[in-house]
């Protein structure tokens, strides 16, 4: 995925009065981050080769129109060769600390070595389940829009390959991180739900409202972790798709939290590493209801918000 952290959204005129009343009024070409710009710090910033990659990328993406075919990638052996890589440390910790949701969709997909998968290879699995789409997209979108995309069951994905020179984790959303950390439970039932809740609240939101479900995105989708039993398992993409956040998380590296929707969420961060803590969910079931209820307390008209007899 790609959503956009708080405050960058700089000459970014998206507001209240553009209302996403459909998926055509979603907007892919308008990228706030994460494009093909790298900062100094990335480390590809000193790469000609990768930055050429990125920007080439970029603009396939911007050419997609919904409701055509996603053109495929033809992935270099360098770019095969970084996926085998983080494949093979991530297949080592994720039948023991993914939740069992994503273990078992994780099948239906043809996740191999050898071969990075291709857009329209998910959206087929995806349309045979629980009927989402991914659609790609070059960097990071305003959040209105990019969960605009969710209410209408479009998941935004970027195509490009993180740096080979550190498989194990990136700050920013890559193709390895979209199709191993996301696309699986997009194919859950009560997962699809509690995503889409998300994006629906999104739909009623005031400006102010989007940053805080962006957090809550934050906290549930991308760093979200669920309890099954006395254990607690990721559900977060950020989490299954970086083998060395799921080790911070395994070891128990970070504190966790019950995830509440109605209070104001903590910042997030891209750039400080591993997450200091995790939002736990009893279950897939429980966090939909409870992301359910607090977008219908978005959709009522101000004057009743936080009237309990009303929500
Ligand atoms: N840190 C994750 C990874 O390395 O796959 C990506 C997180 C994107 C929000
Ligand atoms: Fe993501």
């Amino acid at each position: 995925n790609a959503i956009a952290q708080a405050s960058t959204a700089s000459g970014a005129a998206t507001s209240t009065s553009q209302r996403i009343l459909s998926i055509q009024d979603v907007d892919n070409g308008q990228i706030l981050g994460f494009g093909a710009d790298l900062a100094e710090d990335h480390p590809g910033f000193h790469d000609p080769a990768y930055k050429q990659r990125r920007t080439w990328l970029a603009e396939l993406a911007k050419t997609h129109r919904i409701g055509t075919p996603i053109p495929d990638v033809a992935y270099s052996p360098d770019e095969v060769a970084t996926w085998d890589a983080v494949l093979e440390e991530l297949s080592e910790l994720l039948p023991q600390h993914a939740c069992r949701e994503y273990l078992r969709c994780l099948p239906l997909f043809d996740f191999r070595k050898g071969k990075v998968p291709q857009l329209e290879e998910m959206n087929a699995v995806l349309r045979a389940t629980t009927g989402w789409s991914v659609r790609p997209v070059a960097g990071l979108m305003h959040p209105r829009h990019f969960l605009g995309g969710l209410a209408f069951k479009h998941f935004h994905s970027t195509q490009y390959m993180r740096h080979p020179s550190k498989p194990s984790y990136t700050p920013e959303p890559d193709v390895v991180h979209e199709l191993i950390g996301h696309v699986p439970l997009l194919a859950d039932p009560d997962y699809a739900r509690l995503i889409q809740s998300i994006g629906l609240a999104s739909l009623a939101a005031d400006d102010k409202q989007i940053w805080h479900l962006t957090k809550v995105y934050w906290y549930t989708v991308e760093f979200g972790v669920v309890r099954e039993g006395d254990q607690v398992k990721a559900f977060g993409a950020g989490i299954l798709s970086s083998y060395g956040e799921l080790a911070h998380m395994a070891s128990g590296g970070a504190a966790l939290e019950r995830l509440d929707p109605f209070q104001p969420q903590p910042r997030m961060s891209y750039k400080d590493g591993f997450q200091k803590r995790y939002f736990v969910l009893d279950s897939f079931a429980e966090g939909s209801e409870l992301l359910r209820s607090y977008a219908a307390s978005l959709a009522l008209p101000e004057s009743l918000r936080g009237d309990a007899s009303v929500a």
